[in-house]
């Protein structure tokens, strides 16, 4: 079996030059507040959903470093398609979480946020079908004669629908420039990943015909140097990638948890270069805290949207049945 990449191990000692990764060290202690706030985020958000604030909210915990490596990887002009799971990629892009959130609280499809803006798509809940719009995007902007990739995440289920398989194997034929980063959390759902594929995912990268990576997904730097590759070969000549960021830890072993926790990992690691101390994170903690207050007020403070709005954005004149839809259902307000 073939071992994940990784770059410091769980006690975090390693022997990376950060320097090699093209990291100075505003950026690493970057990804350490980055880390800190996705965790606080993704506790609050699931909080939020218990106390029925949210209808639903699809939790991120352990998958922190997979979702901040790797969209702290790529360039701005990058386009990034999620799946429902991707609040830390959303934190990295500087996406409002509130704006975000809306999605979960069902104010609005994908969130409120300006998906072009932030080079984020919205939301997508049909499991797979966001690799087959981060290929198409991607071959569109090859087209525009434009030299950024796309990225798009989804699950080790995922890799089961055809719409993945369809994206892959089109990808590869017409050299669009996309990273498929599979956040293999070993679950779909209560399927096990054994009931899901007979062949490690990495290596299915092969039979289509591009290079398939399996990586330690509770290691930040090793995904950030994983995703970083697989962009730069995409712009290069539109070589796609899979990344396969697997979790190492069977889900049961919770006492195990400390010893793989990706945020713990690269926080002892930071403290042995004497750059991210206790105060530096307890720091990044309190500014966290503070973010939360303000998430948690603006969900929980968000009224409806319009109820005219359903009616928007999909004609521009409306049909006649639709008009009068929309006058009976927002009456005279
Ligand atoms: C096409 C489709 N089929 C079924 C579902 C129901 N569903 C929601 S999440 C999920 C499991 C997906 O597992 P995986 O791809 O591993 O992603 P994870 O949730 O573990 O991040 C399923 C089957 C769905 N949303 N879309
Ligand atoms: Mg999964």
């Amino acid at each position: 079996m073939t071992e994940p990449r990784r770059l410091v191990a769980p006690d975090g000692t390693s022997d990376v030059d950060p320097a090699d990764l093209g990291l100075k060290d505003e950026d690493l202690t970057e990804l350490l507040r980055l880390l800190i706030l996705v965790r606080k985020a993704d506790l609050e958000a699931t909080a939020l959903q218990r106390q029925g604030e949210l209808a639903v909210y699809p939790p991120l915990v352990g998958q922190e470093a997979a979702q901040v490596g790797s969209a702290f990887a790529l360039e701005h002009d990058d386009y990034i398609f999620p799946s429902y799971r991707e609040l830390g990629a959303a934190v990295v892009r500087g996406i409002d979480l509130v704006e975000y959130l809306h999605f979960y609280r069902a104010t609005w499809h994908g969130g409120t946020y300006d998906a072009n803006q932030h080079r984020f798509g919205h939301v997508s809940v049909p499991v797979g079908s966001q690799a087959l719009h981060a290929v198409g995007y991607a071959l569109g902007e090859r087209m525009d004669g434009k030299s950024s990739c796309t990225l798009v995440y989804f699950g080790d289920g995922a890799t089961s629908e055809g719409d993945v398989q369809e994206a892959w194997n089109f990808a590869a034929v017409f050299k669009t420039p996309v990273v498929f980063f599979v956040q293999n959390n070993q679950w779909a759902i209560s399927v096990p990943l054994a009931k899901q594929t007979a062949a490690p995912i990495h290596e299915k990268a092969a039979a289509y015909g591009f290079p398939g990576v399996l990586v330690d997904g509770n290691d930040v730097l090793a995904v950030y140097q994983a995703t970083r590759e697989a962009a730069e070969r995409a712009r290069t000549d539109g070589t796609p990638t899979l990344i396969d960021a697997s979790r190492y830890q069977p889900r049961e072993e919770v006492e195990k948890w400390k010893e793989v926790d990706p945020l713990e990992r690269y926080r002892r690691w930071l403290a042995s270069r004497e750059l991210g101390g206790d105060t530096l994170a307890r720091r990044f903690e309190d500014e966290a805290m503070k973010e939360m207050a303000r998430i948690r007020k603006g969900v929980i403070g968000s009224g409806p949207r319009p109820v005219g709005e359903m009616f928007e954005w999909v004609f521009a004149d409306l049909p006649e049945h639709l008009r009068r839809q929309r006058d009976e259902a927002v009456g005279d307000g």
